[in-house]
């Protein structure tokens, strides 16, 4: 008994000097090592930035808690292919994966051209170009009222007949889509990027994915331009701007973000600018937007100031590069922002709220912008009332909407919501803008505003206690679809004048949904 006394006491100050020596933790970390290459590696990557499962850095986890990375590791992930580890793991294992996979790695991970050429796969070389024989679509309904509907539950979209609101199809997504996807001008092929980094083109016609390539390793969003010849993709990691046939999502150019003195910058989001024939990006840690060309001659006024400041701005440019950029230096790093419908002036705002307008003509600021909180300025809508041009965003800290004189660029009335909101939306033939109340206690509400007077005319609550967001208009503008954000969600379908549910379709919380013609006529209500 006495000398099991003993043996119990020196095991307990073994492990005891065990814990105060710093090789222990040294110790710790091989062996959680040693759990993720075993575990987790195969479908993760080994450097764990993705492979057949997600990327698990803190960056592409952000909208994933801790706590419920817990769950996910122990329980897996319904409708995928994530196991469930707790029969093989102890919690202080699964508490010390979910601790790894939150560590930033201690270098930037190199993501160049032979990692973006390695991942490139084309499914479907026949629908690189479209094929003759699919002219029209393989389905019977008006495929410029069609609606994409991302299901952020189980990474699944939805392709949506929008005259009869029925499903057409539903196919797997790569593992969380964030952004709208965007069409081609024709509407006949789309392309979706997730926050991995998956650059996926899908023809939407012969309802196939063409093409697949991972541009980056963190991914904000992706742009096409007005040409159907390139899609570009701005990367949080690495910094970096990738531009890649339109076709066959083949690499062309990668663009290093960076400064004249080597600082380089996320990309907050790059947008295309049709009437400008160029992209436009914002970036998160330098103080510039950049204007990048893609047409193949200078438009007319633009050529020579464009290739000189070019040129001056990045010394040595031969002068035949293709995708030129034109930095305009701005007072504050741009989070968050939006074009008028001319793609003359950009909105942007930094997440301290400050707001300003920027003339990408004369490339400076022209006006500062009374805002407050955390305006969402990206998910800002435009529409005639009376004599002017308003805009109005939500915002993401205060319950309030924001409309703003396009012609003044002054704050001319705070419509007080319910809460904070996320998206707003609107249509040209409807008298309505939609937004919704995303948090807080009455995130299941939705306003509905009436353009002219500019106040709430209704408050939806389409379902008690589930949130209800994202609104999306039909091409006519007849109808509004309002997501149910849950996993056992629906999408609701609403009479857009009588305000009256006409349709309800259960989903795997539709994220955001996407009419076709509204992209591609890049209607003042919708986001572009
Ligand atoms: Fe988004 C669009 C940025 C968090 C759902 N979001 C966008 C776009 C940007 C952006 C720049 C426009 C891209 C485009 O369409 O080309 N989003 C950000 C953020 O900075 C933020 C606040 C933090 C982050 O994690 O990146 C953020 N976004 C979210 C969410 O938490 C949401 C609600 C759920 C999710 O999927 O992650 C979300 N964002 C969306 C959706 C769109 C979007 C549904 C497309 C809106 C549209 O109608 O076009």
């Amino acid at each position: 008994m006495k000398r099991r006394t003993w043996f119990g006491l020196s095991l307990a100050c073994l492990a005891f000097a065990a814990l105060l020596d710093p090789r222990s933790a040294v110790a710790q970390e091989a062996s959680t090592q040693a759990l993720y290459k075993e575990h987790c590696a195969s479908c993760h990557g080994a450097d764990r930035l993705g492979g057949q499962g997600p990327a698990l850095l803190p960056q592409n986890l952000k909208r994933l808690r801790k706590k419920s990375a817990l769950g996910v590791i122990g329980n897996g992930r319904a409708a995928t292919q994530m196991p469930a580890f707790k029969e093989v793991l102890s919690n202080a294992q699964i508490a010390a994966l979910a601790d790894y996979v939150y560590t930033p790695l201690d270098h930037v991970p190199e993501w160049g051209a032979a990692q973006i050429s390695a991942s490139h796969v084309v499914h479907k070389p026949e629908l690189v170009e479209g094929d003759a024989n699919s002219a029209k679509p393989i389905y019977d309904a008006d495929p410029l009222n069609v609606f994409l509907v991302v299901e952020a539950g189980d990474h699944h979209v939805t392709v949506l007949d929008g005259d009869k609101f029925e499903p057409i199809h539903r196919f797997k997504s790569r593992f969380s889509l964030h952004g709208g996807p965007k069409y081609s001008s024709d509407g006949r092929f789309v392309y979706f990027a997730s926050r991995d980094g998956w650059i996926t083109k899908f023809d939407m016609y012969r309802l196939e994915t063409v093409a697949e390539v991972r541009a980056g390793i963190n991914t904000r969003n992706a742009a096409v331009s007005s040409d159907n010849r390139y899609v570009i993709v701005g990367n949080y990691l690495p910094h970096t701007l990738v531009i890649l046939k339109a076709s066959d999502l083949s690499l062309l150019k990668i663009i290093p973000v960076k400064d004249g003195k080597g600082n380089s910058s996320r990309v907050s989001a790059v947008y295309n600018a049709p009437p400008r024939t160029s992209f436009i990006a914002a970036l998160k840690d330098i103080p510039e937007v950049w204007e990048i060309r893609y047409d193949d001659d200078p438009p007319a006024g633009f050529s020579q100031p464009w290739v000189h400041d070019y040129r001056k701005e990045s010394g040595d440019a031969p002068k035949s590069e293709q995708f030129p950029v034109r930095r305009i230096k701005v007072e504050q790093h741009l989070d968050d922002f939006f074009f008028d419908q001319e793609y003359i002036h950009l909105i942007g705002a930094s997440r301290d709220g400050r707001g300003q307008v920027i003339n990408l003509d004369v490339r400076r600021a022209i006006a500062d912008l009374d805002l407050e909180g955390m305006p969402h300025l990206g998910s800002g809508i435009t529409w005639r009332a009376g004599e002017t041009t308003v805009l109005a965003t939500p915002n993401l800290k205060k319950g309030e909407i924001t409309i703003i004189d396009t012609a003044t660029w002054k704050t001319i009335k705070r419509l007080k919501t319910l809460g904070p909101g996320f998206f707003m939306r609107s249509h040209e033939n409807s008298r309505y803008a939609w937004v919704d109340v995303f948090f807080g206690p009455n995130r299941d509400a939705m306003h509905v505003i009436d353009k002219e007077t500019l106040e709430i005319v209704k408050t939806l609550r389409p379902e008690p206690g589930k949130t209800a967001a994202h609104v999306e208009f039909d091409r006519s503008g007849s109808h509004a679809l309002v997501s149910i954000w849950d996993k056992k969600g629906a999408l609701v379908i609403y009479d857009a004048k009588t305000l009256k549910e006409v349709k309800r379709l259960p989903m795997s919380k539709p994220s955001g949904k996407y009419n076709v013609h509204n992209k591609i006529t890049f209607s003042e209500g919708t986001s572009h």
